[in-house]
């Protein structure tokens, strides 16, 4: 990837069957973490996510209600919509795939692949699973199911095709040619071994219900992936937005694992299809399309260590978790629990126990005191002093930055807090309480001094994180950079109680 500095971070825009819950929440959280910390990195950054809204189980969803498709699509976007504000996650743009701005657009990429000679119509015989709306090969099919569990169903109907299999060749020269093109590593294998087996030609087109873009003078719709995948671009509205934000940027696709092949094998091969015929393809085409992107997976979050399925009723509603501990515990214990791109587990202890150990204890504790003897005992104010120490030299930034080159977010997290804990440890040590006590003002304002450019420190490393705690410490400092002589203004509880 060339070291440009603009960078679009997407979700997958998220089906409208159902209400959000955790596993959604999660996407969202880490794509706006990963936002905050590359902006406060210098990079300009665009932050997509949005609704996916077509398709038969969309559609399906809605006749169950007896509402219209497009009622139930506006009613359950907004439940997307609102939990992402809820979490202060800060999206630039939130696409629906209803949107007319969508659909012309993915219409004219259509017709490109027309143009270029991709599309061609058959009939489609094979197994589809409407839940995960994807076709699988009848070797992928065990015990009746598809690899992901969802129920399957044999379908024959007119359809379609694009070319796909012209691309098993290209594809794997590509992975072997760009290995971090798919993140956690261990997950290109599972890709490679699926391309390897061949590709077949996709099935694009669906005539047996109506609930999608039409394709012009057809019968048919346009197959719900194809259309939704596209969202990455017909977001990007103005020629200068995909200028930008596409053409001369950098571009994080980040998802759950279960969707990963069809963001790291379907949507590399539509794009390198826009450059190319059948006739003039190779890796070559790919590589334009691709080299600046890069599909971030990662896990499956488990609800006290089984799968959460709505049968077993253990589904962990965001909404509710806000309404009880608020944004930020959400925010931190998602983030700080999973090794990124590996499976997470939920559970009400480990919640209360991290919120705890590691936010009220830890940084919270060090606010409180140092802001409580700033106030009695400095007026208020960031003191002048001369004074070094390690905690000055050291900024857990430098850190987090080595580590999120791999995208290591719960030990970026980790550095903040091994960071705290040396400050608790100096205010141990060093006992300004006592100083001040023995009216040694002089060192007292010198520790009060290292340990408030320790929380300024803190609070903007975990600002990505935690963005209602950095805003409660900013207003402490008066929203001013850390300066001697800066008025401190009265403290506000750092951090609430968790109650079980
Ligand atoms: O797949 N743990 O939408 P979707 C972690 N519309 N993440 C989870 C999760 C869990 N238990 N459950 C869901 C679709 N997710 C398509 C995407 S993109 C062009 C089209 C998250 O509503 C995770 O990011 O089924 C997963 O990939 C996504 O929700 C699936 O959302």
């Amino acid at each position: 990837m060339t070291e440009q500095k603009n960078l679009l971070i997407t979700t997958p825009i998220y089906y409208v069957n159902g209400s959000p819950h955790i596993g959604h929440a999660y996407t969202s959280i880490v794509c706006d973490f990963f936002t905050r910390f590359y902006r406060q990195h210098g990079v300009e950054t665009f932050f997509l996510t949005g609704t996916d809204e077509h398709g038969q189980k969309v559609a399906q969803s809605a006749e169950q209600e007896g509402a219209d498709p497009i009622t139930f699509c506006d009613r359950n976007s907004a439940l997307f919509r609102n939990l992402a504000d809820r979490l202060h996650v800060g999206y630039d743009d939130f696409i629906r795939t209803t949107e007319p701005r969508h659909k012309e657009f993915v219409v004219r990429m259509w017709q490109k692949f027309e143009e270029r000679g991709w599309i061609y119509k058959g009939t489609y015989n094979g197994w589809y699973s409407v839940r995960d709306e994807a076709f699988y090969d009848e070797s992928e099919i065990k015990d009746g199911k598809a690899p992901s569990g969802a129920p399957v169903e044999w379908k024959e109907e007119e359809s379609y095709f694009f070319k796909l299999s012209a691309f098993t060749e290209a594809l794997l020269e590509w992975y072997e040619k760009c290995p971090e093109f798919v993140s956690p590593s261990g997950r290109l294998n599972e890709l490679k071994a699926f391309v390897k087996g061949g590709l077949t030609d996709l099935s694009i087109s669906r005539c047996t219900f109506s609930w999608g873009i039409p394709i012009p003078d057809t019968n048919h719709v346009i197959y719900v992936w194809l259309d939704a995948l596209f969202n990455y671009q017909s977001a990007l509205d103005t020629p200068e937005k995909f200028e930008t934000f596409w053409t001369n940027s950098r571009v994080m696709h980040v998802m759950g694992k279960d969707i990963m092949r069809f963001h790291a094998v379907y949507w590399p091969a539509f794009l390198a299809a826009l450059e190319c015929t059948p006739e003039t393809l190779s890796v070559a085409a790919i590589e334009k399309a691709c080299h600046n992107m890069r599909i971030v997976t990662h896990g499956w979050w488990l609800s006290e260590g089984e799968k959460m399925s709505k049968s077993l009723g253990n589904t962990i509603d965001p909404c509710e978790l806000i309404e009880k501990y608020g944004a930020d515990y959400v925010r931190y214990f998602l983030l700080r629990e999973p090794s990124f791109g590996f499976d997470g587990n939920f559970t009400k202890e480990g919640f209360i126990n991290r919120i705890t150990g590691e936010l009220i204890n830890n940084i919270g504790n060090l606010c409180q005191r140092t802001f409580t003897m700033t106030h009695k005992n400095c007026g208020s104010v960031v003191p002048t002093v001369k004074v070094s120490h390690p905690l000055l030299e050291q900024d857990p930034r430098v850190e987090m930055l080595e580590l999120m080159k791999e995208y290591k977010i719960n030990q970026a997290i980790e550095a903040v807090l091994s960071y705290a804990s040396k400050a608790n440890e100096f205010v141990q040590e060093s006992k300004p309480w006592a100083l001040f006590k023995a009216g040694d003002q002089a060192k007292g304002e010198e520790v009060m001094f290292i340990l408030l450019s320790a929380i300024f420190a803190i609070k903007e490393a975990i600002a990505p994180v935690l963005p209602e705690f950095h805003a409660r410490i900013s207003e402490v400092f008066g929203n001013q950079s850390f300066a001697a002589g800066v008025k401190l203004n009265p403290l506000p509880k750092v951090f609430e109680q968790v109650a079980a």
